[in-house]
């Protein structure tokens, strides 16, 4: 039996958190909502990069309190905490030294949210981990996946690498006390070489990390990412992890109003434990940076669950 899995394999359910400046536009650009999940905003309404940086200047989530997202996610049973350390658009919800398109520098917020969750983490007792896309980055030259921004000049995907996503991954494994998981995402057209380089930074920093499959193409992880459908069969795998939104979005949407039910949700929960999976269940928070009433009355009902239930 691992050592390093030993809690994971125990912890049952985490707080997934897609947050960033795509909560601002909230799935609307030019007045047409815009398909897809809101964090694909960018993509689906083909927004020129100098476009969409303006919603970081609008990016001012005042509500926003780490503690009671840890307090929160511990009510409802959770044992640990994932967020978007950055994703496709490629702007950084922490204080990046390398990249200044980040919520400290680029912002009117300038509070490093992920240090403050990291923060309250550690404080309350809940383990925390990243999520950060390593192949797409729709913002950088070199990244994967903006096609529709014809004022880019090229560079390798390399390049992006060494530039952006490494110091980035080295930082947030470095700053940010201990990082329980490194939650990889879409792996896509990167060299074998900065995969590498992106797989030995991240247990050479935090030994104890536990990584899901999403790296590259011969790097199976720790565990095997389910994404939305939960497995019908119990998986092969020993390790494994459903994620899924607690609405139809994993960012925040302002017209998402399809909130799983509570029965859902713990059957969901159930589901996954009893064929040997973790449940990561997603929530979204707003421009705010508070979370939509029907997420947080569903948080607390199934913590209320849990605790008539448990044993004692
Ligand atoms: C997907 C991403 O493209 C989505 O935006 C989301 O982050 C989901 C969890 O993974 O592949």
């Amino acid at each position: 039996k691992e050592e390093r899995m030993e809690w994971w394999e125990e912890a049952r359910f985490g707080m997934f958190i897609h947050w960033g400046i795509y909560s601002v536009p909230a799935g609307f650009y030019k007045g047409e909502a815009q398909t897809n999940s809101a964090e694909w905003i960018m993509n689906k309404g083909k927004i020129p990069i100098a476009e969409y940086e303006k919603f970081a200047d609008q990016f001012n989530p005042a509500k926003f309190d780490a503690n009671k997202f840890v307090a929160l996610a511990k009510e409802a049973g959770m044992k640990y905490m994932v967020i978007t350390a950055k994703h496709h658009d490629g702007f950084s919800m922490f204080d990046s030294k390398v990249n200044p398109y980040n919520v400290v520098d680029a912002t009117p917020f300038k509070r490093d949210v992920l240090k403050e969750l990291a923060e309250a983490c550690k404080e309350q007792g809940l383990r925390f981990g990243f999520y950060y896309s390593q192949a797409q980055d729709w913002h950088h030259p070199g990244g994967m996946g903006n096609n529709w921004d014809e004022g880019i000049e090229r560079v390798s995907s390399d390049e992006y690498v060494y530039e952006k996503a490494l110091p980035e991954v080295e930082q947030l494994l470095t700053e940010y006390g201990p990082i329980s998981i490194f939650w990889w995402d879409t792996p896509r057209k990167m060299t074998k070489k900065v995969v590498d380089s992106l797989y030995h930074i991240t247990s050479a920093l935090q030994p104890g990390i536990i990584t899901n499959d999403r790296l590259g193409e011969d790097y199976p992880g720790d565990h095997k990412t389910f994404e939305r459908k939960l497995p019908s069969e119990k998986p092969e795998d020993r390790y494994w992890e459903i994620c899924q939104p607690i609405s139809g979005s994993w960012g925040y949407r302002s017209d998402d109003d399809n909130f799983k039910s509570i029965e859902t949700l713990i059957r969901n929960l159930i589901d996954a434990s009893s064929k040997g999976g973790n449940y990561l269940l997603n929530v979204s928070p707003t421009h705010e940076g508070i979370l939509r009433p029907e997420a947080t009355t569903r948080l607390k009902a199934i913590g209320a669950w849990m605790d008539k239930n448990s044993e004692s």
